[in-house]
């Protein structure tokens, strides 16, 4: 018997969106949209979640982790995950040769975003000297936030995570690697995995539940709609944030 109706403690609610990828206008928008919720349902112990795919992509990857480092110490709790975008731009700090690798993904933005012009880009110089002037440009401040994030997050029934989980495997046993890339074997799975995750990285249309997870990833750098599920007992709501605002949604409809 899965359990299609997992649970969170008393007095909590989890906020978990869902992949950024440099929209900072509609991360300004779903963060109005939680503080108002909040101040008109508040909670014991709110928390939010960010299910990683911060940068890459979108027009403001900068301006994103300026917003997410600005809020770390504030209400609610702040929990970001690690995103397979953000591991790029780390292996791309150790490993100037991974730049062709991280631009496919859309580390272009990134780099753009964070000071270096398309001359930096284009110049001779090549990977290497690419590599020492975002490196003179990233702040410590980001260097520190990039460098410590947590690769999943467990509340009560639930698992927070990028991508996915390997089934079968238990927690302790996944692959970093896995937890920030997987799709099919995890999103074909009809299994109960012992949680219930909450995921990015796969995009759908809408938010994607399932009796054994729920994907949250909307594609929001394209489609103009960054989505957040809000969890509390066993209540699943979420809301959309578009550049018209946001809107709350009572109930997550389960897919057959
Ligand atoms: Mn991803």
């Amino acid at each position: 018997m899965q359990n299609t109706h997992p649970t969170l403690p008393e007095g909590t609610r989890i906020y978990a969106t869902g992949d950024i990828h440099g929209r900072l206008d509609l991360l300004k928008i779903m963060g109005n949209a939680i503080e108002s919720d909040l101040k008109k349902r508040p909670v014991t112990d709110p928390i939010s979640v960010f299910l990683g795919d911060y940068i890459d992509r979108g027009p403001d990857s900068q301006g994103v982790i300026d917003f997410l480092v600005d809020h770390h110490h504030r209400t609610p709790r702040q929990i970001c995950l690690k995103g397979n975008h953000e591991a790029s731009l780390l292996e791309f700090l150790e490993d100037a040769g991974t730049l062709y690798h991280w631009e496919d993904l859309g580390g272009t933005e990134t780099l753009l975003s964070y000071g270096l012009s398309i001359h930096d880009l284009m110049g001779s110089a090549g990977a290497e000297s690419v590599q020492t002037i975002f490196k003179e440009n990233l702040s410590k401040l980001h260097e520190t936030f990039f460098e410590s994030l947590p690769l999943h997050y467990q509340c009560g029934d639930y698992l927070f995570v990028h991508a996915g989980i390997r089934p079968d495997v238990p927690l302790e046993e996944q692959r970093a690697e896995e937890l920030m890339w997987i799709r099919g074997p995890f999103l074909n799975s009809q299994e109960d995995f012992g949680v219930f995750v909450v995921h990015g990285h796969t995009p759908t249309e809408r938010i994607d539940r399932h009796p054994n997870r729920l994907g949250v990833d909307t594609e929001a750098y394209a489609s103009g709609r960054l989505t957040c599920a809000v969890l509390e007992g066993q209540d699943m709501k979420y809301i959309t944030a578009t550049t018209d605002g946001w809107e709350l949604f009572d109930f997550i409809p389960t897919h057959k």
